[in-house]
């Protein structure tokens, strides 16, 4: 009874509950398990409401700013990150907080993720992949399994999926972390780590979507996805332990990257500083073999 109260006053603080609902979201979506994660950390962690910047590009994932009383931004398909990084610089002292689908997030804006965590911009990410763009009809995205159907490949995918959290974690970012809807007490403490770390920090929330993926993929309802998800994710703990072939057809949840590494705005700040005090920009000769060791080509 408790609880439900304190969830009840969660809700009237931080929901535009009087403008912006019913909200648009099929019954059974993941959408809503990442809403309530995103105020429960929001609201644990103390921030205030008017120091959360919540801003997402197109997609049904992308209405989530939509329904909350923080600042928010809608923006265009796959742009979010764009402007997110824009708000971040010019006020570095919000909390920037950017919510994308997987088509959002690694077809049209798939540059914009790689360069962001590339320059370990301070952003946190959410990807909700629910390996589909749910919001126009179920057409593939990049991240649709080889085989299954979408609305554009009614006779089975031919292409392989992305795997988000390694391509950004090859792309630079600081943190990167996965977890899925039907795991919310570990969502709600990635999201926690995710927002307090300093640099490009990910999570990839694994979600379903009823209405089309799954009901062109006869995988039946939200329950039976969430059950999937339960006996198919391993804690990256336990998979360290585990033999290649026991993880084979699994996937690993929790913390995946977790680096120090300058980040972005840091860097920038020295850099105009320097322009500020007119010094020239000196080079070490001591130092530069050091800066090449550190690019790290592999
Ligand atoms: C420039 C542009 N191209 C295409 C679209 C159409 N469009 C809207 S949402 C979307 C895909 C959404 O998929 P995803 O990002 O995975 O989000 P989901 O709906 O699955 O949450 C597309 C292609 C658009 N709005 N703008
Ligand atoms: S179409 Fe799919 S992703 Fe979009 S709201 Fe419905 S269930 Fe969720
Ligand atoms: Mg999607």
């Amino acid at each position: 009874m408790e609880g439900m109260k304190s969830g009840r006053s969660l809700i009237y603080q931080y929901l535009r509950h009087d403008k912006k609902f019913p909200h648009v979201w099929c019954p059974g979506c993941g959408n809503g398990i990442l809403l309530g994660s995103l105020i429960r950390t929001v609201h644990k962690l103390g921030y205030p409401k008017d120091d959360i910047v919540l801003v997402s590009g197109i997609g049904c994932a992308g209405r989530l700013p939509v329904y909350v009383d923080f600042n928010t931004l809608h923006t265009t398909h796959g742009r979010a990150l764009t402007f997110a990084t824009g708000i971040k610089l010019a006020k570095p002292h919000l909390k920037v907080i950017v919510v994308m689908g997987d088509g959002d997030a690694t077809a049209i804006g798939g540059n914009h993720l790689i360069h962001a965590a590339r320059r370990n911009v301070n952003l946190t990410a959410v990807v909700m992949n629910n390996s589909i763009y749910g919001m126009t009809g179920g057409q593939y995205s990049p991240t649709t399994p080889y085989g299954l159907k979408a609305s554009t490949a009614p006779h089975g995918h031919v292409e392989h999926g992305f795997n988000i959290s390694r391509l950004v974690e090859a792309a630079g970012a600081a943190f990167v972390a996965r977890c899925t809807v039907y795991h919310v007490p570990l969502m709600d403490r990635l999201l926690t780590q995710a927002v307090e770390k300093q640099g490009f920090a990910i999570l990839e929330v694994l979600s379903h979507c009823p209405t089309h993926f799954n009901k062109m993929n006869l995988l039946g309802g939200a329950v039976d996805s969430m059950r999937w998800m339960k006996e198919h994710a391993v804690p990256v703990e336990k998979a360290k332990r585990m033999a290649p072939e026991a993880l084979k057809g699994k996937f690993r949840i929790g913390v995946l990257v977790d680096r120090d590494i300058p980040d972005y705005q840091t860097e920038y700040e020295q850099v105009r500083r320097r322009a500020k005090e007119a010094a020239p920009y000196k080079l070490d000769p001591q130092e530069i073999s050091k800066m090449l060791e550190s690019h790290q080509i592999y």
